[in-house]
């Protein structure tokens, strides 16, 4: 091979360019069937939020077709070699429930000490179905769950930073010293926990992308609007799965 055109050459030219965006497969890699897309690179994270019972149908907040993502969602993390879940993870009686504020219903708002919180129904409590991962999920090789909103007194959306916005997860650190510097974002809800993690992914200095068609939305008063707005703000690109390169 020409010496001018090493195998740097020849990953910049594997670069793939959408809507401004440079999602990158890994140089040289070559996928194993021909029907196959190739593998991303090593250094972007695939984060998988909150796919589980109760934000599926029939779950005890149900994000409308929240089940429809389950196999997009496997596709594309075939592709990944990092895969990390986030789990929301919550005691009986967490003081983001309806339930736990007399004379509230799910949906209202409440003051938490660390600003406004929407009230939602019970969902997602530590040894309950609802809070197991969908059951159609199929991805052995994600290497990571990072549990949150299990402190009573306090909600977590993303999956970096819990709601009182001083409390990190470790999910960056974890992240930075993997040497990963991209975060692809998926899974339920696009407008709460999506929301969150993509811009705290993009606060944290990753280059963040999340993939519309493998998230569904709550949509709440307009949420699911000013999540994208707020998201394209800080950076995060938003993309199609078949966008990824
Ligand atoms: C979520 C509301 C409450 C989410 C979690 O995963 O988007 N939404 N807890
Ligand atoms: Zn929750």
């Amino acid at each position: 091979m020409d010496k001018r055109f090493g195998t740097r050459h020849f990953a910049v030219d594997r670069r793939v360019l959408i809507a401004g965006a440079t999602v990158l497969t890994a140089a040289g890699a070559v996928p194993a069937r021909s029907q196959e897309r190739p593998m991303i690179d090593n250094a972007t994270a695939l984060i998988v939020v909150d796919v589980q019972n109760d934000f599926c149908p029939g779950g005890r907040l149900a994000v409308p077709k929240g089940d429809e993502i389950v196999s997009v969602v496997n596709a594309i993390a075939r592709r990944f070699q990092n895969v990390v879940f986030t789990q929301d993870w919550h005691p009986e009686g967490h003081s983001s429930f309806a339930s736990s504020h007399p004379g509230k219903k799910p949906f209202e708002m409440v003051q938490m000490p660390y600003g406004p919180q929407v009230l939602w129904p019970d969902h997602c409590t530590w040894d309950s179905a609802g809070a197991e991962f969908h059951e159609g999920l199929d991805v052995p090789h994600a290497q990571t769950i990072v549990r949150k909103g299990y402190r009573k007194e306090v909600d977590s959306y993303s999956g970096f930073m819990e709601a009182d916005r001083r409390t990190p997860t470790g999910l960056s650190g974890y992240l930075k010293e993997r040497g990963v510097t991209r975060a692809v974002v998926v899974g339920l809800a696009t407008d709460f926990c999506v929301n969150w993690t993509a811009q705290d992914a993009a606060r944290n200095g990753l280059q963040t992308f999340v993939v519309e068609d493998a998230c569904r939305a709550i949509d709440l008063n307009g949420s699911l609007d000013k999540a994208w707005a707020d998201m394209a703000a800080l950076g995060v690109k938003r993309i199609k799965a078949g966008e990824l390169g």
